[in-house]
Parts: C-alpha cells; structure tokens; sequence
C-alpha cells in the first residue's frame, strides 16, 4: 500500500465530507419539496467513489447508476450546478429536464448517471474498446451495484473486455442490497469478485470503506489496463446507511448489521487515522467540514435562485440531431 500523507488524506476527507454533506442536504431540500423525484443517496459508500477517482486521470471516462452523485462530486462536478438541476433549473447540468437519475457532464469524462440498473456496463465498455481502437492511453470505468451483476449487460460486457483486453475498470460496489433484497437472496456467491474467473479476468475484492485501500487497488487496475494487459473487476465491499430511495425507512435490515456498519463509516474511519497516525488535530477535521458546510450552503442558496425552465421549451434538448444541427424539437 502506497504511504498517505496529512494533506492526500485531508484531501480525500474533504472529498468525502462533500459528498455526504451534499446528499444530507439534499434529503433536507426534498423533504422541504424543493426536488422533485427520486433521490437514491449515497452515504455510507463515499470512500468507493472518491478512492477510485484518485487513481484517475483527466482524460479517463466514468460511467455511473441511480446512485450517483458521489461519482460525480468525486470526479469534480460543481455542486451548485447539481443541485440546480436537483431542483429543476435551466442552470443544472441538464437544463433542469434530467434531475437526479440523468445527471451528466462530458467534458469531466463524467458519461452520466443511469436509470437503468447496470445500463452504464456497456457504455464504459464501447468508450474503452473506441480508446483501444485510437490507441488512446485513457481508461474508462464504471461503477455499479451487487444487484446490476446479476444482468445480462453486465456478463456480455465483462466477455468481450476480457476478450479483447479493453482499458476497462469494472468497480461493482456491493452494499449487500439490492433494492429490499439481501445479496443472499438474489446470488449464491459471497464475493460479485469470483464472477471475473469466468471471464479470465483479474478480480479483487477491497475494503470499500477504506479510501486508501480503494484508491491503491485502482491504480494497480488502472496501470494494468493502460499498459494493455486487460481490465478487472473491483468489487468494494461497502453498505449504504440510508434506505434505498431517500423515503424508505429500510425496515428489512437487520439492526446489528446496521450498527455494524455504521460503526466502520468510511469517513468516521479516516479521521481516526489522521487525528492518529497522521498526527492532523481535531481542529484541522473540523475545519475540513466547516469548509464543506459553507459551500454546499452557498449552492443551494444560488440553486434556489436559478430560472425554471419554460413550457415552450420542453421538447428542446430531448434528441440530438446527428446530422450536426441543433437538438432536434
Ligand atoms: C433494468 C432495471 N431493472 C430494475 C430496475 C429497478 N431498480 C432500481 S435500483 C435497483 C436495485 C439495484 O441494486 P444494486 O445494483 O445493488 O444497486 P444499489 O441500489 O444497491 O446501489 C432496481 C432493481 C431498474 N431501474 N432497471
Ligand atoms: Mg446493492
């Protein structure tokens, strides 16, 4: 494992704290009926998101899930544009149209989130075999659930990158649900990892509540893809601390698992470790979060205040005209 200095790991605590934060918030906002529609959050996975990113370089690719706004905070979206679009705005990052489960920014390399379960497998998979075919040195990566490994999609694109050795980094995070179901409900296996020796791909399996562990795990992948020696499937073990959908109360838990879990908080687990080992004071944590709170508020006081979209409008930005024109009406 590579050494984490004081400033990498206050780096990646402030990463993970916006996250957090960014959702926490969000939940508020929608409670409070300034986003409509789902919001699936991602607290409790952070360090999975922001372990991988950190490996990355800026011309490489992410594809992503329902879950997906700590994928792309972690890849360095603006907070103030997501939650404009959260709320509906022309300012957000999809005019206000997408909302969550839509989000995209393609000039961060950041292909979108996805509504579809394990519909971003593919996506990343055609990106790597056009970077192969370019002999571009970039990697593409996707991230996805315990339960998207049970789809077609997932099996067909793990065959062909196996096949022919795409620069592809597969990071299954198996929260051990998927929706209301407990992972031994719906696979045999334990490990989502064991599924790449059917492919003679790499598999590992990380510790997805420990960013350094995450972040050393995918750049070995990530040097391994890059030098054309295949892709592999990373599957970090993590939980998520909420329900499934911000609104389910997650009844089906057990309360020992929880508690279990929520007492290895990837964020919790990483300011031990600076205000230990890496010698950081309570007050150099404290004023990462402070930091953190005072942007996020300022975001979503320049969301609230962004233009909605018109009614005449509403069928612009549906279709893009492949012939170059503008988006088709
Ligand atoms: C193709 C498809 N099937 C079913 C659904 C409904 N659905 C949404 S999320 C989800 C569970 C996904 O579980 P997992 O892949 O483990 O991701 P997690 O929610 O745990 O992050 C399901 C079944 C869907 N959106 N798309
Ligand atoms: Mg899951």
């Amino acid at each position: 494992m590579t050494e984490t200095t004081r400033e990498e790991a206050l780096d990646l605590l402030g990463r993970m704290v916006l996250i957090r934060r960014f959702e926490e918030k969000a939940a508020r906002q929608r409670a409070a009926g300034l986003i409509p529609g789902f919001l699936h959050p991602y607290i409790g996975q952070e360090a999975v998101a922001t372990g991988v990113c950190a490996s990355l370089g800026p011309d490489d690719v992410l594809t992503s899930t329902h879950r997906g706004h700590g994928h792309m905070l972690a890849r360095g979206a603006d907070p103030a544009r997501m939650y404009a679009e959260l709320f509906g705005r022309t300012t957000g990052y999809n005019k206000g149209k997408g909302g969550s489960l839509h989000m995209i920014d393609v000039e961060l390399g950041f292909l979108g989130a996805n509504g579809i379960v394990a519909g971003g497998i593919p996506l990343a998979t055609g990106a790597a075999l056009q970077f192969k075919r370019r002999s571009s040195d970039a990697l593409a990566v996707t991230f996805f659930g315990d339960g998207a490994s049970n789809e077609g999609a997932f099996h067909e694109s793990l065959n062909l990158a196996a096949l022919w050795d795409l620069p592809v980094l597969f990071v299954c995070e198996n929260n051990l649900y998927g929706e209301f179901t407990r992972q031994d409900r719906h696979q045999r296996i334990t490990d989502v990892a064991d599924r790449a020796a059917s492919y003679g791909m790499t598999g590992v399996v990380v510790d997805g509540n420990d960013v350094a562990a995450v972040r050393d795990v995918t750049a070995e992948a990530a040097r391994r893809a890059r030098a054309g020696e295949g892709p592999t499937l990373i599957e970090a073990k993590t939980y998520r601390h909420r329900g499934h959908f911000e609104g389910d109360m997650a009844k089906y838990r057990p309360k020992d698992e929880v508690a279990h879990w929520k007492g290895r908080d990837p964020i919790d687990l990483l300011a031990a470790k600076l205000t230990g080992d890496l010698g950081a004071s309570e007050a150099d944590v404290a004023s990462v979060r402070a930091d953190v709170d005072k942007r996020l508020d300022e975001a979503i006081a320049w969301a609230a205040e962004q233009p909605h979209p018109v009614p005449e409008d509403a069928l612009d930005h549906v279709y893009v005209d492949s012939l170059g024109g503008a988006a088709l009406r």
